[in-house]
């Protein structure tokens, strides 16, 4: 998954893709690329980001996703807002990422239940402003794994098909160094679950304290490329579906390494491809009963 932030202020890509050319030619370059989704964004979710309205974030979007569905570029839309999520999936995104796994939006089910698409659920706590004074654990790989049972619990609920929800373990949202290394070394108790796991680390800050400087300056995020791609081989090892990440081309060729080493990944049941033969909305599942 490549990420296209069409904010103004991402902390590592804001503002480089505002204009609409620009996003769509960084866009259809990533999936060249290799990217299997596009995840378009319209808010930044970095912590203490400010808000901005529902309309502002779906005039943000909704042209790239328009453009990019021309030039057959599959995208998830990357929102907490349901109204934003359905008007980008009839513009032509076909995945749902929430980054709030339903808690921010009680709409967001019913949209993604009518459409049956594919719906992201990632662990969160509250938005970005509070993310901080919420990142307080007993045991913070049992205790996100508890509140993502509690997520898909409710999705099943409001109609999700169990094939369509993936799970996000949501490194850096009201989680700190310790957590986000935890978590990644916790991912086995996560897949336990039974669903596919995305997994989002690209230059994140605990990346950049990892390869401060003597001084103790973070490394900038321009520099945190290779622990980026790194941990992402580090997690799809572990059994990742999927990797969320700024720089698609290095991922693409450690993932391609890591397969050619002769330990492939672990075979995990794909939402997102029509032709996997375990999804239902794919041609061999056409017929199927959901
Ligand atoms: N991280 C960010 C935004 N959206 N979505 C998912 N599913 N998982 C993540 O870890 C995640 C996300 C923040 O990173 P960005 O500002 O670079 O987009």
């Amino acid at each position: 998954m490549g990420v296209l932030n069409v904010t103004p202020d991402s902390f590592s890509d804001g503002g480089r893709y505002a204009d609409l050319a620009a996003a769509v030619r960084h866009g259809v370059g990533m999936h060249q690329d290799g990217a299997r989704l596009i995840d378009v964004g319209g808010e930044s979710t970095r912590p203490g980001a400010d808000r901005v309205d529902a309309a502002t974030e779906a005039d943000r979007v909704l042209p790239v996703i328009r453009e990019l569905a021309a030039l057959g570029v599959p995208m998830s839309i990357d929102t907490y807002r349901a109204s934003v999520a359905a008007a980008a999936l009839a513009a032509g995104a076909s995945v749902i990422n929430d980054v709030s796994g339903g808690l921010a939006d009680p709409d967001m089910a019913r949209v993604a239940a009518d459409a049956g698409c594919p719906w992201i659920l990632m662990h969160w706590r509250g938005h970005a402003k509070r993310m901080r004074e919420l990142a307080s654990y007993h045991d913070v790989v049992a205790d996100v794994r508890a509140e993502l049972a509690q997520r898909i619990a409710d999705a099943l609920a409001a109609g999700v098909a169990a094939d369509r929800i993936i799970i996000d373990p949501g490194l850096g949202f009201a989680k700190g160094a310790t957590e986000n290394w935890r978590l990644t070394a916790g991912l086995p108790d996560l897949l336990s679950l039974g669903y596919p796991l995305l997994f989002g680390a690209s230059r994140k800050s605990y990346l950049g304290a990892l390869l401060a400087g003597a001084d103790g300056t973070p490394r900038p995020t321009a520099g945190r490329e290779a622990a980026t791609i790194a941990t992402s081989v580090l997690a799809v090892a572990a059994g990742a579906w999927g990797v969320r990440v700024h720089d698609v081309r290095g991922t693409v060729d450690a993932l391609a390494v890591w397969q050619a080493s002769g330990r492939p990944r672990l075979a995990t049941p794909d939402p997102t491809d029509p032709t996997d033969p375990s999804n239902p909305s794919g041609p061999a599942g056409q017929a199927g009963t959901r």
